[in-house]
């Protein structure tokens, strides 16, 4: 019997149907015929090595058996499908997933008798990991194939900023150095991370954003805003004007205050111009009047400055001054005083004339009471009302207040006496003054009274007047004791 070849056959399958071929078997007595050769060859050959036995037989029996070796073998590696490769987003220096699970397909082993593995670790780190699976089939055949597992952060760091700050300004800029903001990432440490921001050195009034930015080592950028905000609570510094004192007749005073300025810490100086509360007409008294002024941020500083108006009543006290009068046995002086009742004038005017003589203290004169050698005589004089004054020597008996009363005498000289002559007003201030113009409050009462005074030498009939005892302004001297202002 003629064999086919033992068959090697690497295996497709896990049950593969093979052609073993064809035996033939020759025999002396049989023809080919007549020679019958079966197998026991298995529709399909599992892995392995199949004994086909082969038999030849005639009508008397059999003739022959011989074996032929059927044998698959299996050489071929698996075929191993890994997961897809990842793309992770970094959760931390190392970053646990899972990977998934790789397919494995052999043409022989069944897939429950390959083993996959693979060499991932645990958790990945920044940047491409291949993972390398294998897959390993029953007969030992291994395949590998790779996975690339990528880590990348592309998420920005977190910031996290000072609060937001109101600060009160010093100056038109307001230096200020804001708390660090700190940041953290999720894979970058916090020391490596860069912390930057714009903020100025110093800040102008009103808000201003400050943006600040981390950056991580992976190139992400966060930023954040948060404001300082300047603002100026302090009220400018008013400089009022002087304070004013006035003196005046009047009621109302109108008067020139002058003009406040004022600075402030913030707004360009002087900031704004400060306005008074009251600019008169003034009173009585002590006026205060408030500067205020309002600086660009709204706050209003004020100042007072006073303004005292002192109420002045015009004073009755210039006197009449009439240079001489002279007195002696041969000689007397007259004066008359007539009330003109102008209008505005007292009704009643008290006098007091001083009659200073010459010699000084101790002259002689019969009613000198003033301790300076004055002698004073008072007396009302009635509006239309004209009085008479003497001025008389001891030698002179015919002019008495028996023949030329109603008068006033002044008598007791002995010698020829001389002096000068003051005329004073009793009350201190005219009636009239208050409704008179300011400052000028008319003529005191006494200046408007008629005055006239002449020296009389009897035995000659003859007199010569003194000089005109009504103008104070050409007559008047000092009011002095042994004034000898006579001009
Ligand atoms: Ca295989
Ligand atoms: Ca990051
Ligand atoms: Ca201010």
């Amino acid at each position: 019997m003629s064999l086919p070849q033992d068959i090697l056959v690497e295996g497709i399958g896990t049950e593969m149907s093979l052609e073993i071929g064809i035996a033939t078997a020759v025999d002396e007595v049989w023809t080919s015929e007549e020679i019958i050769i079966t197998n026991d060859a298995p529709t399909a050959f599992p892995l392995g090595t199949t004994e086909v036995t082969w038999t030849a037989q005639n009508e008397r029996g059999g003739i022959g058996v011989e074996i032929q070796k059927v044998t698959v073998q299996d050489t071929t590696p698996p075929v191993v499908i890994p997961p897809s490769d990842l793309l992770l987003e970094a959760i931390g220096s190392l970053t646990p997933f899972p990977i998934g699970t790789a397919t494995a397909t052999d043409l022989v082993s069944e897939s429950e008798d390959i083993t996959i593995s693979n060499d991932a670790p645990a958790e990945f780190p920044l940047g491409t990991t291949i993972v390398s699976w294998t897959a390993i089939d029953k007969e030992g055949n291994t395949a590998n194939a790779n996975q690339t597992v990528k880590v990348q952060d592309t998420t920005p760091p977190s910031i996290s900023l000072p609060k937001s700050v109101t600060i009160e300004a010093t100056g038109p800029e307001t230096a200020f150095t804001i708390d660090e903001a700190t940041a953290s990432d999720q894979v970058t440490a916090e020391e490596d991370i860069l912390i930057t921001s714009d903020q100025p050195d110093a800040f102008s009034l009103g808000a201003t954003l400050v943006t600040w930015t981390a950056e991580d080592e992976a190139g992400n950028t966060a930023t954040s805003t948060h404001t300082i905000t300047v603002e100026d609570t302090s009220p400018p510094i008013v400089l009022p004007p002087p304070d004013i004192s006035v003196e005046t007749a009047g009621e109302n005073v109108a008067l020139d205050i002058g003009q406040a300025f004022a600075i402030d810490l913030v707004d360009r100086n002087p900031c704004c111009s400060p306005s008074p509360d009251f600019t008169g007409p003034f009173k009585e008294g002590v006026n205060t009047v408030t500067w205020s002024a309002t600086d660009s941020s709204g706050n209003t500083g004020t100042a007072t400055q006073l303004v005292t108006v002192s109420k002045v009543l015009l004073s009755n006290r210039p006197s009449v001054i009439a240079p001489y009068w002279q007195a002696d046995e041969n000689a007397y002086t007259f004066i008359s005083v007539s009330h003109p009742s102008l209008s505005g004038m007292n009704e009643e005017i008290g006098l007091s004339f001083a009659i200073q003589s010459e010699e000084g203290e101790g002259s002689g004169v019969s009613n000198d009471v003033a301790a300076d050698s004055r002698v004073l005589i008072e007396f009302d004089i009635k509006a239309n009302e004209t009085k008479k004054v003497f001025i008389v020597g001891n030698g002179t008996g015919h002019v008495n207040e028996e023949t030329l009363s109603p008068g006033n005498f002044v008598i007791g000289l002995t010698d020829t006496h001389f002096g000068s002559l003051e005329i004073s007003p009793l009350s201190p201030n005219p009636q009239s003054c208050e409704t008179v113009a300011v400052n000028h409050c008319g003529f005191p009462d006494i200046r408007q009274l008629n005055l006239w005074g002449v020296i009389v030498i009897p035995q000659t009939n003859t007199g010569f007047a003194m000089e005109f005892i009504g103008d104070i302004n050409d007559s008047r001297a000092f009011n002095t004791p042994n004034f000898s202002g006579v001009n």
